[in-house]
């Protein structure tokens, strides 16, 4: 059984704030299309896919708010998000994507779901564990907030990776890829990545919208130039992908939402596959609708997981119960 796959990621240009969801569909399908015919079997969209990042914004009326979650529990089977997850089973891609979910109890989270097409069905559900940002607005006028503590609660399923389609034992044993789903922020933290590393992961999913200017946001102190601020945003985005794929010998898929919303708030681009040895396998070379593909070999993961990685030969547990145990950090007296 082939362990090689054709994978891609599907970068997307500006939504703006009254962009119709349908109109976000039509350009989600033709970015799968396009991977489909690049020959991919997988295709990871970014976070939030169907709607701007709407968290920048505070919403006086909550009907205005509420407009942007999805509130029908399976959005694979429900108008418009559906004709997305009909061409994809339609293709027989799979796909990973990032939409804003209000459950039936009126929980708010910022979700991702796995569709399998060969199962015709969402496999897996993931739910931002790092909600960042804050809940209120920044006191001044002028800066650009980020919301996620005000819409969303913390995720609550944990990093569980899953087998897609779902086959444990091939015939010669290998089994289905291993996949586990970030989102945004989650990249940035090395403990999301070990939780996954730890079940075996070969390919991490990760859908984000990252800002290439915010200097409130940031604090002050890191006031530095749209031009700097935005390139040093890339570099620290590719930084933590291509590291933390090292670290747990897997292949990682970034798709992101990139350019300018309304006009204004930019958004970085740069999506990205990489490599268990930490190298860029295909790089977004725009930022609007892309798509880049990558065929990956997910036997590449072993040389890192059986040597330098081996956890079980090498991790020494004993020593790491600060890093559960405390949240923030407890300097020490001398
Ligand atoms: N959507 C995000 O989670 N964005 C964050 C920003 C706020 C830093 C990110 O980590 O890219």
């Amino acid at each position: 059984m082939s362990r090689i796959l054709k994978v891609a990621a599907a970068q997307l240009g500006p939504v703006h704030l009254d962009t119709p969801r349908a109109e976000t569909v039509v350009r989600l399908i033709r970015l799968l299309k396009s991977a489909a015919r690049q020959g991919a079997t997988l295709v990871v969209f970014p976070e939030l896919a169907f709607t701007t990042f709407f968290a920048r914004h505070l919403f006086d009326e909550p009907t205005r708010l509420e407009a942007f979650f999805e509130h029908d529990k399976d959005i694979s089977r429900s108008s418009p998000t559906k004709a997305l997850f009909e061409e994809a089973q339609r293709l027989g891609v799979d796909i990973c994507v990032g939409y804003a979910e209000k459950t039936p109890e009126g929980r708010a989270f910022n979700s991702a779901i796995y569709y399998s097409a060969k199962q015709d069905r969402v496999m897996a559900k993931y739910r931002k564990v790092h909600i960042p940002g804050t809940r209120e607005p920044l006191p001044d006028k002028a800066a650009v907030n980020h919301l996620e503590k005000r819409y969303f609660e913390p995720g609550d399923l944990g990093f569980q990776a899953f087998r897609a389609p779902g086959k444990r034992q091939n015939a010669d044993g290998a089994g289905d890829p291993i996949l586990g789903m970030l989102i945004c922020n989650d990249r940035r933290w090395p403990e999301a990545w070990r939780c996954y590393g730890l079940q075996g992961v070969e390919v991490i999913l990760c859908g984000y919208n990252t800002p290439a200017y915010n200097p409130h946001f940031w604090g002050t102190s890191k006031a530095m130039s749209p031009e700097i601020a935005k390139s040093t945003a890339i570099a620290q985005h590719k930084l933590v992908m291509q590291a933390n794929s090292y670290m747990n010998s897997c292949f990682s898929i970034a798709a992101g939402k990139a350019g300018l919303e309304d006009g204004q708030y930019e958004l970085i681009g740069g999506s990205c596959i990489v490599g268990p040895e930490g190298q860029i396998l295909a790089e977004a070379a725009t930022t609007d609708d892309e798509v880049i593909c990558a065929e990956i070999d997910l036997d590449e993961c072993r040389q890192g997981k059986e040597h330098i990685f081996n956890f079980a030969q090498h991790r020494r547990v004993e020593t790491y119960r600060r890093v559960v145990d405390q949240v923030g950090v407890t300097q020490p007296d001398s």
